[in-house]
């Protein structure tokens, strides 16, 4: 069994709206992975990306009736918040999240790609280190990009990536591979959904932490 598969994202819509619901069901199933990955180090990450899920969830208990669309929340927040917008509440928790699932995203496309090392085939440190720059590296400073030095060095192999990704079952790599493509279909459009809405909300910020 796939890890992956068992928590498929739903497919988007027509109009590209991102259901508050689904989206928050799908990704609190990501935290716990970072439990298999071993070091003290992913932990930092995994309490990042919990507290963006729970300040989100906070604002859609209030009203779920209203809040139907992670849309309806950005748009609300701006709103009332007015001119502390839009770093603030859950636009700005949503803004560092999908930061991070991209990160997961681009990297996860780099293994199905077959992007390696071929010096050392079965390190991922190629594949993290293209998610890091295409996702992140621009938002942090010199502090938090030695956080990322000590998670790249932290990194499991390859070979025990996968096998995480495969609920520690010894499953051939093309399958877990077909299976990581099969998660995708439905991940990606969901992450350039949620960077398209802060594009046209102007949503977005470009300072670093
Ligand atoms: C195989 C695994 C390899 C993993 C390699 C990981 C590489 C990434 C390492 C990066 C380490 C990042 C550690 C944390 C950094 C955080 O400082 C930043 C900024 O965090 C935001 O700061 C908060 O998330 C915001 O929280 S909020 O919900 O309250 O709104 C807020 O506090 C904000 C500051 O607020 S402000 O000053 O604007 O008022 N976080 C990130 O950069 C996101 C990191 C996500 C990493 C995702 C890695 C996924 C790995 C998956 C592996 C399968």
């Amino acid at each position: 069994m796939s890890l992956l598969l068992d928590n498929q994202f739903a497919e988007l819509p027509a109009d590209k709206s991102v259901d508050t619901k689904t989206f928050l069901d799908n990704v609190s199933t990501l935290p716990p992975f970072f439990d298999c990955l071993g070091s003290k180090v992913f932990s930092i990450i995994k309490s990042d990306i919990n507290g963006n899920i729970t300040k989100i969830r906070a604002v859609y208990d209030q009203d779920p009736a209203k809040y139907v669309t992670l849309q309806d929340i950005v748009e609300a927040e701006r709103e009332t918040h007015k001119g502390e917008w839009p770093k603030v509440g859950a636009t700005l928790a949503l803004m560092w999240l999908k930061r991070g699932l991209r990160f997961i995203q681009v990297l996860l496309q780099s293994l199905a790609d077959g992007d390696r090392d071929e010096n050392n085939p079965n390190l991922i440190r190629v594949n993290i280190t293209k998610a890091y720059e295409h996702a992140l590296k621009r938002y942090h400073g010199w502090i938090v990009q030695k956080v990322f030095s000590a998670a790249l060095i932290a990194a499991p192999y390859r070979s025990n990536f996968l096998k995480a990704l495969s609920k520690g079952e010894e499953v051939k790599d093309e399958d877990c591979l077909a299976n990581v493509h099969l998660f995708l279909v439905n991940y990606t459009p969901t992450v350039d959904a949620i960077y398209e809405m802060y594009s046209n909300l102007n949503a977005e910020l470009d300072y670093t932490v």
